[in-house]
């Protein structure tokens, strides 16, 4: 019998633990067990991926590429869906198209402009059953998946039970879609034990937060929730390995929707598009603009005329002081107001604190 490697062991274990999971009855008397298995497996998950899996062979290169623009978005589905038909219509990419699986084997990146902003977009192979274990190059997905700013999750008419089949695996990896990362703050401590305060009655107590919060190594701790959690909720806010991207899901090839009138299921969950024909492509392009909480402000430079000349792609919720930040030291030495006009402004030329937020299409002269 061949030798098990370590690799083989923790996903022996993990088998294990996921279990006894199944097997144990939920109730107010085995939360913390069940807790403390749960934190168990997330641990030995996380470490798994530091390490090589020896199913999976040595990684190839092709899947570092180097994120560009001002956002990287990560198209993914199920092969043959046409993802890379989309991506060449979205972007200056050539990614090859083919009537068959696997055509796209490494990640294919292209650059859409858009309302003045640099989106990077990255077509990567099909996303199949059992990814995380590396099969069809799954690990090396996953990976690219987790530097994403934005998931574009993709397939066709043909095959609408992908979305959930995508979501299970994305989650069982710990990418989270369309969360917020738990309102939980652990501050480690010198000494002094577990602490836990919450502002709102909790349906998990306090021993299995404490039991948790054991396994995943805080002895000596402080930790402050506040949202109501759940046992999924409060593993993610010990595990490191937790990302939290936004998602827009997107249903190609409606061309053919003579075959199949099913997609209407997926109406108001999913946009519809076909990527042969172009339809649907500048409600998706708009829709990728939103998701990534884009907007546009307006430099208007000291002898000007407030104008639309020097654009500047920013996220939502941005401060004055935070805009000049970024336009560059020369620019913001000694500049404490800003005049603005348009969208934020009560009047044309109105002078404001920096601590004011911009707004999308606002024209800014900082004096
Ligand atoms: N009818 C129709 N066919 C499409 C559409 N988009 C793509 N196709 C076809 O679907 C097939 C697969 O397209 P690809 O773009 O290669 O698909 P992919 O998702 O990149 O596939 P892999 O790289 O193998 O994972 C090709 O024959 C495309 O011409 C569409 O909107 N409508
Ligand atoms: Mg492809």
């Amino acid at each position: 019998m061949a030798k098990l490697g370590s690799y083989e062991i923790a996903r022996m274990k993990i088998k294990r633990i996921e279990k006894e999971i199944r097997d144990t009855p939920y109730h107010k008397g085995t939360e913390h067990h069940i807790g403390r298995l749960r934190a168990k497996l997330s641990k030995l998950k996380e470490d798994l991926e530091w390490r090589p899996s020896t199913s999976s062979g040595s990684s190839r290169g092709g899947y570092s590429v180097k994120k560009q623009g001002d956002a990287t978005v990560v198209l993914i589905g199920p092969p043959s869906v046409g993802k890379s038909t989309l991506i060449n219509k979205l972007t200056n990419a050539k990614s090859k198209i083919a009537p068959y699986s696997f055509t796209t084997l490494t990640v294919i990146p292209g650059m859409m402009d858009y309302r003045d902003a640099k989106i990077q977009i990255l077509d990567v192979p099909g996303l199949i059953k059992g990814a995380e274990e590396g099969k069809g190059r799954g690990r090396e997905v996953l990976s690219v998946v987790r530097g994403a700013n934005l998931l574009v999750v993709m397939t066709d008419i043909d095959d609408l039970a992908a979305f959930d089949r995508i979501n299970k695996t994305l989650e069982k990896n710990g990418i989270r879609v369309n969360k917020l990362p738990p309102d939980v703050k652990i501050e480690k401590k010198m000494k002094g034990g577990l602490q836990v305060i919450s502002n709102i009655k909790q349906e998990l107590d306090k021993e299995t937060i404490r039991e948790v919060a054991k396994e995943f190594g805080y002895g000596n701790a402080e930790v402050t929730i506040r949202e109501k959690l759940t046992m999924d909720r409060l593993i993610d806010a010990f595990s490191r390995n937790r990302v939290y991207i936004p998602a827009i899901y997107v249903l190609n090839k409606i061309d053919l929707q003579h075959k199949s009138h099913k997609h209407n299921f997926y109406k108001g969950r999913s946009l519809a598009i076909s990527a042969e024909t172009d339809t649907g492509l500048d409600l998706l392009k708009n829709e990728i603009w939103k998701k990534l909480g884009f907007m546009r402000v307006y430099l208007v430079k000291p002898d000007e005329e407030p104008n639309n000349n020097n654009p500047l792609v920013v996220t939502k919720g941005i401060l004055l002081r935070e805009v000049l930040k970024l336009i560059g030291e020369e620019f913001s030495e000694g500049k404490t107001q800003a005049k603005i006009w348009g969208p934020g402004s009560k009047f044309p030329g109105q002078i404001v604190s920096l601590s004011k937020s911009a707004e999308d299409k606002m024209m800014i002269r900082y004096i």
